[in-house]
């Protein structure tokens, strides 16, 4: 709807006593970490994430879908949080409560300052076994690249001895439970939601935004393109996160 950021947004952000910012893959594309249904980069091309993203996947080809997982983890490790991770951990000194919900299995929205934010779909950085989903400690430091570029043997399980898996939420994969109630009980007591950078397609996590939306609170969306949420939200800020969030925050609160 509304393209700008407009005296009554601005108003709105101001009055905010509860914000839930909503992020998908989008807000850490200025960092150089591929969004999940855009294009994948050099070795990865000629694969879709939704092939990798799955357990099926996992126990057809582990080494393939671990080593890819690990080519993911090297990347973020050596990414930098950009201009909107920076806005939105600002954004929580401003407003009473925030809460930050995010798909994303990165940190970066740690390493910008954010704390208490809920992971919906887990992380890059902390495997389970896949057997009994206990923890497994990562060596410490940046992965090396897979040894012939792709494939890489998975570490196996030192309780169990299987095989170890990315500690993140696959299609068809419950939500971990605690989490999904805080981010599902935010959106229903929040005066307004920002959604940066995801198409808003996979569910649940697309269903907090319509949650808000049905309580007559404001959704905003920052994204560059159209998404499944255009039509809903009452505010589309179209254009890159890392200059819209920057944009919103000092037009709320003023120069950082
Ligand atoms: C920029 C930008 C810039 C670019 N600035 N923006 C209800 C209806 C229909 C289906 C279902 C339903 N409920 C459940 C389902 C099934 C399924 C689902 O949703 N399927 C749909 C795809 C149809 N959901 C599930 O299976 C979920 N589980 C579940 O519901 O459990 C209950 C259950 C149990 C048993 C049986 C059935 C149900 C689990 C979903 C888990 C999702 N997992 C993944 C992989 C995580 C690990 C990994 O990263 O590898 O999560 S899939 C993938 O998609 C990943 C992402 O977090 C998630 C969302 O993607 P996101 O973030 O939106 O990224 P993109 O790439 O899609 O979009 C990027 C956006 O950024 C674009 O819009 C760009 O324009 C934008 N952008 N540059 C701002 N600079
Ligand atoms: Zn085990």
């Amino acid at each position: 709807m509304e393209q700008t950021i407009s005296p009554e947004l601005v108003a709105a952000l101001r009055g905010a006593r509860h914000l839930v910012i909503l992020t998908g893959a989008g807000v850490s594309a200025e960092s150089g970490v591929p969004t999940f249904r855009g294009p994948m980069s050099g070795l990865w091309e000629r694969f879709e994430p939704a092939q990798l993203a799955s357990a099926d996947a996992f126990r057809r080809d582990p080494e393939l879908v671990w080593g890819w997982y690990e080519w993911r983890r090297m990347l973020v490790s050596k990414a930098q949080p950009n201009p909107a991770h920076l806005a939105i951990a600002r954004m929580a000194a401003k407003v009473p409560r925030l809460t930050l919900v995010t798909q994303n299995v990165d940190d970066l929205h740690e390493r910008a300052g954010s704390d208490n934010l809920l992971h919906l779909h887990g992380s890059l950085h902390h495997p389970i076994c896949f057997a009994c989903r206990r923890p497994h400690a990562l060596p410490p430091g940046i992965p090396e690249e897979p040894d012939d570029g792709r494939r890489l043997a998975p570490p196996l399980c030192g309780h169990c001895g299987a095989r170890i898996r990315p500690g993140v939420v696959w299609f068809g994969e419950s939500l971990p439970k605690d989490v999904w109630a805080a981010a599902a009980a935010a959106s229903d007591e929040c005066d307004m939601l920002i959604s940066v950078g995801t198409s808003a397609l996979v569910h649940p996590a697309a269903s907090l935004p319509l949650r808000v939306a049905e309580r007559r609170r404001p959704v905003v969306q920052v994204n560059p393109e159209r998404t499944a949420l255009s039509a809903v939200a009452d505010y589309d800020l179209t254009g890159p996160a890392g200059l819209l969030m920057p944009a919103l925050y000092e037009a709320a609160w003023g120069a950082a």
